[in-house]
């Protein structure tokens, strides 16, 4: 067994004995009530599930295992040369709950370096879909075509204990995360560059090696892949694709299949096709106005003309945020060190001005501010990344860290299928008159 693999099990076993002993003692204890409304409305903040790897603040953002974004870009190896947090440490610290050092992160690099060979099949399958498939579509398929690798599906086939599920759990996410950049940059450079692909090099990192393979050999992008595959990763568990990877995943679906099902539910428009939509709503300005950078009149008359004609300002509001998204601040962050004269990054900047007042004077948006996708177009395309229908399968190929790390978890936690009780609208009714007769 590799040493991470030997710490994972060592950490897991530990909380294991916790949980059980939480169950043992306290799993009476009533957590919250839950209201007809919520029911009805996408069941927001029932706490009804648990993931390890990261936690959600609705003021302060998302902590991985107690770290902020700023906190992890300081703390997390970075590349020789770079000063961006590398997502293999991140990796390690969801899987572990510590802090990586250099020589943890080189060895992850260089296990998903050999780990990263992808079977002819699964271009072929690709290969056989139009080209004109949506990227998230020809990547969620690819991930299927993958899954005749799994190593989990195997071993349950030829009759495993419960007891060694997480093995070949984890096993298939090492084997599944080394392979996702050769699979995004094999649809990316069929789709836009005439099928004309670039080798993997396997002295580079996760990330460069995935930019190099884009065809992106710059030192600045490579720092920029860094960090949006690190602050794209995990947003605890109940968000879209982390909730359908886990939910599919409890009913024993081997990693390629769960993740498979996390990533048709990232394509969508509310979820991670945000970062596409934004990009797209920002070149409609552009165009209709002619001019790259609009003033913050013109910007703020083309919010109200979306909210008017009944459609929702992409890249601003969440869930579960109230405020700045600190994904959106730290890739700020990074534009103001390395484009801050982009007219597009500018606009995204004037956006940010004038965009939450607009939507808070509606009083129906319970979060006015930007989200994660509301920043990434505009640094991709400074750098030359321009096909936004791509984009949400990078936020997918980060993604995989943080639900495969969450599926190692589940599995060596030992947490059953999940089987949340539904209602009927009649049952609700009925409930409402008891309900009244006895008050
Ligand atoms: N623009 C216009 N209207 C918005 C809005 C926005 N950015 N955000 C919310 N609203 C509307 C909702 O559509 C809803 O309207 P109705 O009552 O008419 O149905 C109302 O405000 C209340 O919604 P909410 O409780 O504030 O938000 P939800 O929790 O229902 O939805 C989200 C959250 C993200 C789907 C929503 O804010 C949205 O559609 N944002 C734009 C799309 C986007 O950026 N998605 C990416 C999120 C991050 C990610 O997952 O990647």
């Amino acid at each position: 067994m590799g040493y991470v693999k030997d710490k994972f099990k060592a950490v897991a076993d530990e909380q294991a004995k916790e949980i059980k002993n939480i169950i043992a003692e306290h799993g009476e204890m009533v957590l919250d009530k839950v209201t007809i409304a919520q029911a009805y409305q996408g069941m927001r903040g029932i706490p009804g599930l648990i993931t390890e790897t990261s936690l959600l603040d609705s003021n302060e953002g998302i902590r991985f295992r107690g770290y902020s974004i700023p906190e992890l870009r300081e703390k997390l190896p970075h590349a020789e040369g770079g000063s961006e947090p590398l997502p293999e440490g991140l990796f390690y610290l969801m899987l572990t709950g510590e802090v990586p050092t250099q020589e943890n992160v080189e060895h992850i690099s260089a296990t998903w370096a050999r780990r990263s060979h992808v079977p002819n099949h699964v271009f072929a399958t690709i290969e056989a879909l139009p080209v004109s498939t949506h990227p998230m579509t020809q990547f969620s398929i690819a991930v299927l075509a993958l899954q005749t690798e799994s190593k989990f599906a195997k071993a349950y086939e030829e009759g495993i204990s419960k007891k060694e599920y997480w093995d070949y759990v984890y096993e298939d996410t090492m084997t599944l995360i080394a392979r996702l950049p050769r699979i995004a940059a094999y649809i990316y450079r069929r789709k836009y560059k005439n099928g004309e692909h670039i080798q993997p090099d396997g002295m580079l990192d996760w990330s460069a090696n995935f930019a190099h393979m884009l065809g992106f050999d710059n030192h600045s992008f490579a720092e920029l892949m860094r960090l949006y595959l690190t602050i794209h990763s995990d947003h605890e568990g109940g968000n879209v694709s982390a909730h359908a990877t886990h939910l599919v995943g409890s009913a024993l679906s081997d990693p390629y299949l769960s993740f498979a099902a996390g990533m048709t539910g990232l394509a969508g428009p509310l979820h991670g096709l945000a970062n596409q939509e934004v990009i797209r709503w920002i070149e409609e300005l552009q165009e209709n106005l002619g001019t790259l950078e609009p003033s913050k009149e013109q910007i703020a008359q083309y919010i109200k003309d979306t909210l008017a004609a009944g459609k929702v300002v992409p890249g601003y509001g969440h869930a579960v945020l109230r405020k700045t998204d600190p994904r959106f601040t730290a890739q700020m962050e990074f534009a103001k060190t390395h484009c801050p004269e982009n007219p597009t990054v500018k606009t995204v900047w004037n956006v940010y001005e004038v965009a939450p007042a607009i939507l808070e004077s509606t009083g129906k948006i319970k979060n006015p501010w930007p989200n994660v996708d509301a920043h990434s177009g505009a640094l991709l395309k400074h750098y030359g990344l321009v096909e936004e229908d791509f984009y949400t399968v990078l936020f997918g190929v980060s993604r995989a860290l943080g639900v495969l790390a969450s599926l190692c978890w589940d599995r060596a936690l030992g947490f059953p299928i999940e089987r949340p009780k539904s209602m009927t609208t009649e049952w609700v009714q009925k409930f409402i008159a008891k309900s009244q007769a006895t008050a």
